[in-house]
């Protein structure tokens, strides 16, 4: 029997459904921020009201056939980007095959997302602790991309209550969370100041989704 020298693909359970795969997406990342910088170059980053009025601390646009929003009126997919009464970018290749690749390493096969969503952070930029509940088919796993500066994402259990876990997660990282832990509650920490060769003083985060 002969042991692996390096872990080529680590793979970490964070529960039933939900992996961490560390390095998946790093082969991928300058293609994945080329497709980045063009779909925001159409579709600008911009800082989105939520249903009590509060601007986001977290840029965000979006490619595929529909795109998450949120303004006062709600959370919401919808083809056109409100911005430009346009259509959303379509998703670049690259985003389709990466986010089949990772969702396939966790056990689900044939994920074909409609919705990517493009979240851009800086130093302390977070998201509270929330669930992704916005789509129509709980069915389909989500798929989240780090690129650039570290972050530190939290990932808890189906109630806010529970404890979550917080994961390092850095350039190059994969979190996909499906089947029993799909609506688990899920955030990321308050950015801290750091720099990347490629994305500067920025996170960026890829969240694919199958929403329609
Ligand atoms: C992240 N983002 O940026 C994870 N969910 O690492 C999310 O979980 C998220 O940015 C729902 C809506 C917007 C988001
Ligand atoms: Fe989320």
């Amino acid at each position: 029997m002969t042991l692996p020298l390096f872990e080529t693909e680590p793979r970490h359970c964070l529960g039933p459904g939900a992996w961490l795969l560390r390095g998946f997406a790093e082969h991928d990342a300058v293609s994945l921020l080329d497709g980045l910088h063009a779909v925001v170059a159409a579709a600008p980053l911009r800082n989105m009201v939520t249903p009590g009025g509060q601007r986001m601390s977290v840029a965000m646009s979006n490619c595929g056939a529909l795109g998450w929003v949120s303004d006062r009126r709600g959370y919401r997919y919808v083809s056109h980007d409100p911005e430009r009464g346009l259509r959303w970018p379509l998703m670049p290749a690259g985003f389709l095959s990466l986010a089949g690749r990772a969702a396939d390493a966790a056990g689900f096969a044939d994920f074909v997302p409609d919705a990517c969503l493009i979240n851009r952070y800086s130093a302390g930029h977070k998201l509270s602790l929330h669930q992704d509940k916005d789509e129509r088919d709980f069915s389909q796993p989500i798929v989240s991309v780090s690129l650039g500066v570290p972050a530190v994402f939290l990932f808890g259990g189906s109630a806010r209550q529970d404890q979550a876990r917080a994961l390092a997660v850095t350039h190059g990282d994969v979190v996909v969370w499906g089947g029993p832990s799909r609506l688990n509650y899920h955030g990321v920490v308050a950015l801290r100041p750091d720099r990347h060769a490629l994305t500067a003083d920025y996170r960026f985060n890829l969240t694919f989704r199958k929403a329609g």
